[in-house]
This record gives structure tokens, sequence and C-alpha cells, in this order.
């Protein structure tokens, strides 16, 4: 009989939710293990295969966990907010509301079909009253702590979403969800000063078990840079700059301003005026990528000049957008003998290139010896660096100083589908926070006019109802913020909340975070590096401040996995290429859709999605089902099977623990091949081999744990096997093969293995009879255990 996967599955499927099979009582748990998802954005139709694999990979090692007795918290739920799901429900001209209540229906169904073990009795959405009334919350405590403040700043405008984006949500030099470049505009917002907790967030990844290429990231993104600040006057006026060579001051032969830089105007001289404004113009045209990537450096002359302070040496002062206001002071003391990007402009501008650091050819930007510097000549380059600084600091010309690229988070949206900014602005009491007693400020369910408008101010501010509220400190009228929260910050702590969903009095019930927290394991893309997982660190160690918790790294494990690829290729829509889980759950069936995602490659490698690989793990099931038709209650299995069975358990155990799905798959068919070239499998082996492939295939593990006679879910127990120690004794031995003394193959054999069974192995092998061939055999010595030697 074939095996009918689409009946057990949809059996298997119901009957978990029915019975409530992975629910977790989190109050009541001896072991616990905390298993966590990237909770979708249901800004679709369903899910992809991208969040299918990435829950697969989690609900792998949880299912695992269960059948070694953990008690396992997997709790899925939705990140509802946001411009993904805006920006979906305007494309199909729903409000957001109305396309969720569908889509978030489908998602959880697919889940659920799927044969992935969530807890849904304890999900969130962030987008339900009582769970943004918290993230409101977090704004008010952030408020309190002055972590929470308003700035002018020029920020990332994108003309395609309508709203102001964090630097953290554009990638590559576009938006990170339209891929439009963004414009830079002069903009009133609020922010997180994330950067107060830079070198809190640096220095935490050190021991911290996560993907390298996450951790890398991070560390890039706050990219850490110690330097010195120089004092420069142009006009009598003291101009700053940022540099981590200090030693390279007396090769100093010209001064740069970012076009932002507010001292431009003031320095431009009359005969350079025109040329100045038209560049400016130019500069602010173009994205920042553009300005610091590939294009060729451009520039413009002010007409000043700046004084060096080492040597009181005039050069002149240009423009260049190679020059970023928002790094180090916005302007640079430029050194073409030794900086790339210099070299490059000075060339081109005719500018004097001046070396002061002997060693190599120029630009040399390595360590060496001081020449054309005065009294440091001579001095190795990283000595003069500290003396210079030593000399600045003591004239009152300088100071050391430590830089970050890390920029505080932009957390106003001018959109309508998120929380809003708990904030009333009171002509005599200026901004003043909601009191924390009236959270949440209920996001008013608009029916029209909720599109962004684009004119730089949220939809919120034309209602009129939500605009018009009183002072919360002196009762008197006053008006709300309109804008409304990015929707990373409702991500950044919706694993907490999953503890205590319902809970009304507290953010999270602090005995279950004790109980619970950190995140054993957390598995999804690397998109998020520098974004959510972030974030997340940021808000964690914000509730470490507060006293909800004692750790700042809320997830003791990370791993960042690949992308699903359909034939090799990225997968869209306008290629029409996206795989859909739920064609191929139907089609062959979720487990194994699952055991062939797994085995595609390691979990952090991108794979190759492929119709013709598919049908091999489908047959791999069905091998496994044929598998129950040999089984016999009091057969007893010869070594070879047993030997096997143990020593697979043991590297599976390995591979599980290190998230290596494709090899503990890869042995666990090795296994079933063995099985199945047997006649008869004992009871006993059946029993612990199920719980083997039970984490890639439960529906098909759990409906053969059921014809076996069990009455439990296989995942109720401790029911992972023991390994017999016995079975694993040395019983092989390497034997070596010569021919005419000769050795021509080794083999692994059975310990005392009989010299008829031997021999017979011998002659059947491939490299020995290549050697014999027609040969006729004279002797065959054999030393036991050790050596055949066959004489022809
Ligand atoms: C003089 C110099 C001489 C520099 C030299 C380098 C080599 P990191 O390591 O990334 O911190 N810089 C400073 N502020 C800048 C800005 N706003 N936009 C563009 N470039 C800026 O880089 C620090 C170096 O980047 C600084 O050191 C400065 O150039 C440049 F042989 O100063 B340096
Ligand atoms: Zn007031």
């Amino acid at each position: 009989m074939n095996y009918d996967y689409s009946k057990i599955e949809k059996k298997w499927a119901e009957k978990w939710m029915k019975e409530k099979t992975f629910t977790t009582d989190l109050n009541n748990v001896k072991k616990p293990y905390y298993a966590l998802f990237m909770f979708p954005y249901p800004s679709a139709e369903g899910l992809h295969i991208g969040n299918f694999y990435a829950f697969t990979c989690v609900d792998v090692i949880a299912k695992y966990k269960r059948l070694r007795g953990f008690d396992v918290f997997e709790p899925m739920g939705f990140d509802a907010f946001g411009i993904h799901s805006e920006n979906y429900a305007l494309k199909i001209g729903q409000t957001p509301k109305e396309m969720l209540q569908r889509t978030t229906e489908n998602f959880k169904k697919q889940i659920i079909n799927a044969g992935i073990g969530c807890d849904w009795d304890n999900t969130v959405n962030t987008t339900i009253p009582l769970y943004y009334k918290w993230t409101q919350w977090i704004f008010i405590k952030l408020f309190e702590k002055g972590l929470a403040f308003q700035k002018e700043a020029l920020l990332n405008w994108c003309p395609s979403c309508l709203t102001v984006l964090a630097d953290e949500q554009i990638e590559d030099g576009v938006c990170e969800r339209c891929k439009t470049v963004p414009e830079k505009k002069n903009m009133k917002q609020w922010f997180f000063k994330i950067t107060n907790y830079a070198d809190r967030l640096l220095k935490g990844l050190e021991d911290m078990d996560w993907s390298e290429i996450t951790k890398s990231a991070q560390k890039n993104w706050i990219g850490r840079s110690i330097g010195t600040e120089v004092d420069f006057t142009i006009n009598r006026e003291k101009v700053t700059v940022f540099t981590t060579r200090a030693d390279t001051l007396f090769g100093c032969t010209y001064f740069v301003l970012s076009p932002e830089h507010p001292l431009v105007e003031k320095i431009t001289t009359k005969e350079q005026k025109e040329e100045v404004n038209k560049y400016l113009k130019k500069a602010a045209a173009k994205s920042e990528l553009e300005r610091i990537e590939f294009k060729e450096k451009t520039g413009v002359f002010t007409g000043s000049f700046a004084i060096n302070p080492v040597n009181n040496e005039q050069v002149p002062v240009w423009i260049a957008d190679y020059v970023l206001m928002s790094y180090g002071t916005g302007a640079i003391m430029a050194v073409p003998a030794h900086d790339e990007r210099d070299l490059e402009f000075a060339k081109k501008y005719k500018i004097e290139i001046k070396e002061v650091v002997s060693g190599g050819e120029i630009p040399f930007t390595e360590e060496g010896v001081m020449i054309n510097s005065g009294r440091y000549n001579g001095t190795s380059s990283e000595e003069a660096r500290e003396e210079i600084t030593d000399w600045l600091i003591k004239n009152n010309l300088g100071r050391r100083k430590v830089n970050y690229r890390l920029r505080d988070w932009c957390i106003s949206r001018q959109r309508y589908w998120g929380p809003p900014i708990p904030v009333v602005y009171c002509n005599d009491c200026g901004t003043v926070p909601v009191k924390e007693e009236e959270l949440p400020v209920l996001l008013p369910d608009l029916k029209k006019d909720w599109e962004p408008a684009g004119d730089g101010k949220g939809p919120l501010s034309k209602v009129e109802k939500f605009m018009k509220t009183t002072c919360p400190r002196c009762k008197k009228e006053a008006v709300r913020e309109a804008d409304v929260m990015d929707n990373f910050l409702d991500s950044a702590w919706y694993f907490f909340r999953y503890l205590s969903s319902k809970n009304e009095k507290a953010i999270f019930d602090k005995k279950l975070g004790e109980k619970w927290l950190p995140v054993d394991i957390y598995i999804g893309g690397n998109e998020h590096a520098v974004l959510h997982l972030m974030y997340t660190r940021f808000i964690t160690m914000i509730f470490h401040d507060l006293g909800l918790v004692n750790f700042d790294n809320p997830f003791l494990k990370f791993r960042a996995n690949g992308m699903i690829l359909n034939e090799g290729k990225k997968m869209s829509k306008s290629k029409g290429n996206v795989i859909n889980p739920e064609e191929y759950g139907e089609k062959t069936g979720y487990d194994a859709l699952k055991t062939y995602l797994l085995f595609l490659g390691p979990l952090s490698d991108d794979k190759s999605f492929s119709d013709r690989g598919i049908l091999g793990a489908k047959r791999w099931i069905e091998k496994v089902f044929s598998l129950k038709d040999k089984i016999e209650e009091d057969y007893k299995d010869n070594k070879k099977v047993l030997l096997k069975l143990n020593k697979t358990i043991i590297e599976i155990e390995e591979d599980l623990e290190d998230q290596k799905y494709n090899t503990a798959i890869a042995k666990i068919m090795e296994l079933t091949n063995v099985l199945a070239k047997e006649r008869k499998i004992s009871k006993d082996t059946w029993l612990k081999f199920l719980p083997l492939i039970a984490p890639f295939a439960p529906m098909l593990a759990e409906e053969m744990w059921e014809i076996a006679g069990n009455k439990k879910s296989i995942f109720k127990e401790n029911n992972w096997p023991e390994i017999d120690k016995n079975a694993i004794k040395e019983t092989t031995v390497n034997l070596v093969i010569q021919v005419n003394g000769k050795v021509r193959e080794t083999i692994v054999v059975e310990k005392d293995i009989a010299e008829n069974d031997l021999q017979k192995l011998v002659l059947e092998n491939e490299k020995i009879k290549k050697w014999i061939k027609d040969s006729e055999i004279k002797k065959t010595v054999i030393i036991k255990n050790k050596l055949v030697n066959i004489v022809i």
C-alpha cells in the first residue's frame, strides 16, 4: 500500500491542534527550552518558501528537544504593523485591517497544515491595542530616561513610501522595502539614542554564540574607530576635523568641508559663491551611496584657507561630497600622500601631494617612518601619532576621540499603520508624554484617507478627533503627535510578550522571564543583521536597565539561514518564479518538502530548489513507510544493524545540536537503506528509529508511532533513544588486502569474521577483481583481523 501522505498529514495537523500537542503550560515546567521563529509580516496572501525554510529549521531543533524531554516553547505571531503590511493593503485596495484578517488566518492555517509545532495559545499580533500599549510604554520609558528625543536632521526620505526611514532601512543605497533611491530631507523627527549604547552593543558581540556574518555586520555597522579631533582655523573661526592618522598632519595639503557643513556659506568668498552654489545643488541630489562609492570625486574651491595647527601653514579649503556630514565632524584634513580618496581628488584638481610617512609607494596607507614632519622625523608613525596628539592636547588644539558609525535610530514614520507616538504638544507645557495609565493611544480605525499624502505629515494629522486632546499635565487643550512608530520597534520586543500575551498589568511577567529567557535558539535571515537583530539587542539592554531582565543578549544562539533559490535564481513575483510551499505540500507532502529543503545543504548556504530533487525526499518517505511491514516484536537484529543504528544516534545528536541538518538527514537515509536490506526489523529498533526521523518528517513519524501501538504523541515524552554502548563496542576491524604481497585495498569488516565469509567479501571487491582478472588463485593467506594476501 502506498503512503497516503495527504490523508495522514491532514490527520496529524488537526489532531495536534485539537490535543494542543505543542501548547506549553508556561508556569509549569522543569526543563524550559525557548525556540524562536522570526514572526512573519503577513503582508502577502501566504507563506513564502523562505519563511517556510527558516520556520522548519527552528521546528526541527524544537522537536528534537521535545524528544529529549525538554519543555519546549515554540510560539508564533504576526508582525502586522508597518509599511510592509500597509503597502500591500494599498496595492490590493483594502484597509490594512481588512486585509490582515484574511492574511493572518491564511498564514496560520498554512503553518498548522505544515505540521510546524507552534503554541497558538500564546501568540502575539503587534496591531492589537493590548500589544501596542506596551510598544508605546517602551517609548515612554525611553523618553523618561532622555533616550527618546526630537531633533532636526538630514534624513532619508523615501519618495515612494512617502515617509522618512532609519539609516538601517537603506540597503545598498536604496529603500529596503521598495528599492527607491531616498532623498535627503531636513526634518524634525523622533529618535532613540541607540548611540549611547554603541560600546555596549559592540562589546557584547564578543561572547555571543551568533553566526559570524551577523556579528561582523553589526561590528561594521557600529564602526568604532579611535582617532583624534584636531582644531584648524578658517578666517579665525575654529573648525574641527576627525582623523585616525594624526601622524600625517604635516602632509595635509588641503582641507575639505562636507556640502552640508554649517560653515560653508560663511567662508565661501564672493568670487566663488556662484560656483559653490551650483555644486551644492548637485550634491544635494545625490544619494549617500553615490557619494561614498564608485563615482568620480568632485569638489569646488571655497576661496578660503585653513591654518594647520602643527605648522601654521595655510591650505586651501574645498567642498567635496565624499566627505559626509553624518560622520565625524563633517570636515577633514586631506592627506593625498597617505589616503586613496584624497590622492584621487588631489590629482584631479592638481593639489600638492606631500609625503610624510616613508615606507612604500604613494598612496602609502600603512605605518612607516616619519619624514618632512619637523622634529618628528625619524620616529615611527605609530609613535608620532601619540606624540602629536599629546602635543595637540597640551596646546588645547585637539583631543583623543572615539567615533562610531552608528547613528541614532529614527523612529517616526509619516504613515498610518503603526502605533501612534504617545506624545502631546501643549502650548504651555511643551512636549508631554502620555501618562502610563492612559495608554494605549488608540490608532483610529480609518476607512478612508489613511493613505500617505507625501506632505511630510502623517495621515493622522488630518484626523481632528484624534489630534485634539488635552494636556496630560495642565489639562488645557493640546494636540497629539501625528506620526506613528517604526515597525522595527514592534518587533524589537515581541519574544518577551509571548510569555504574557494577555497580561494587562505588565509588559511581561518577570517570573516567567526568569524561567524562559534568554531565548535558547533563534534562526532567521541575515538581512536583519543591523536592523531587527541590532534593535532587539538595544531594547533588551533597555529592559536590563529598567530591571526587567538580568541579561543583555536576548538570544543565546542565533543562526542566519541562507536563501532558497529557484533553479539557482532569486525568486520574485515579477519573474513569476516564486515557490509556494502550499503547492508542494499538496503535490509531495510537507514532510517530503521539509526533508528536501533541509537536505539541500548547510543551514547558512544559499540553496537551489528543483522539482526533480524533491522526488528523492518523497521516495525516502515511502521507503520508511514500507519498513513497517518488516517489524517483528521478538526479532533479534544482527550486529551490523545495531551498530549502524547506535552510531547513527550518536552522529545525529551531534549534528542536531549544531544545526547540521543536511548531514543528519544523509545519515538517516543511510540507516534507512541498511534497514531496508534486512528481511526483518525488531520492534525495539523500530521504536528507536522513529524518533530519529521525527524532527524532519514529524507527521510520518507520528503515524508510524501510533501504528506501533503508542497512545501518546511521540513528542510528548522523553522518547529519544538511549545509546546501547554494547552495540558500538569495537566490532569492526580495518583489514588490508594484498595481491601477490602488494597492498591493493583496505576494507572494514566485522571482527573475527569467518574465513569463508571473508574470502567471499574479498573476491567480490571491485578493486581486487580488477587485479585478479582471469588469473588463477594459487593461495590465500589470512592473518586474522589484519590481512589477506592473495597469490596469483
Ligand atoms: C586624515 C587622514 C590621513 C585620514 C590619512 C586617513 C588617512 P574611519 O577609520 O572610517 O573612522 N574622514 C573623517 N571624517 C570623514 C567624513 N565625514 N567623511 C569622509 N571621510 C571622513 O576613517 C577615518 C578617516 O576618514 C579620517 O582620517 C578621515 O581621513 C576620514 F593618511 O584624516 B583621515
Ligand atoms: Zn500643558
